[in-house]
């Protein structure tokens, strides 16, 4: 069975069957790093992704901005707390870019059962990058072609990191399967 380092090159570049603009590696966050965000995420204010009034199961907490899907902009927000900046740093570093670029984070919390539904995000934002802590997850990827939709998908290690830009951010909607066990991701967005 083909496994997620099967699917990428020694530079982390998506293979043909993966969409276009999507990297991905494991091991961005070390596991001791790792082990101290998550203790970190649960003194944090999550509340529950409000959409148009509609509560989904996975929790959030916005930094440096957050989507108000209700008024459909982009509200101010608390700035990236200090704790997170090593973070972002190793985020952007992994994307290429200087950490001053990303202005805003999200710290999501999945529980049991808890997924995110198929979406690409918000034209405000451009490039994103997911770090992935707790349990694994599944990306998925689909696109629609003229005989119905094209598909992938994409296991998510704890501590690693995925970057959406080109067409795999454009073009594709992403969404991520409910898991068993808990996860936490923390995406940060440059703007547009
Ligand atoms: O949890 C993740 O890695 C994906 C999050 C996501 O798709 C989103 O917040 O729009």
């Amino acid at each position: 069975m083909p496994t997620a380092a099967d699917q990428f090159d020694l530079f982390g570049k998506a293979r043909a069957s993966l969409p276009d603009g999507l990297r991905y590696a494991e091991g961005v966050i070390p596991a001791d790093k790792a082990g101290r965000l998550v203790a970190a995420f649960a003194d944090l204010p999550f509340q529950a992704f409000d959409f148009h009034g509609f509560k989904g199961h996975r929790r959030i907490v916005s930094y440096g901005g957050r989507y108000d899907f209700s008024a459909s902009r982009l509200e101010s927000a608390e700035p990236i707390p200090d704790f997170l900046l090593p973070a972002r740093a190793a985020a952007a570093a992994f994307a290429g870019l200087e950490p001053e670029a990303i202005h805003h984070a999200m710290v999501t919390e999945y529980a049991p059962g808890a997924g995110i539904g198929w979406h690409r995000d918000r034209p405000e934002f451009d490039k994103v990058i997911g770090l992935s802590f707790g349990s694994e997850a599944t990306m998925r990827f689909r696109r629609r072609v003229a005989a119905g939709w094209e598909r992938a998908s994409l296991p998510l290690a704890p501590g690693s990191a995925y970057l959406l830009d080109g067409a795999a951010r454009q073009d594709w909607q992403h969404s991520i399967a409910p898991g068993e066990r808990l996860r936490y991701s923390v995406t940060f967005r440059t703007l547009r």
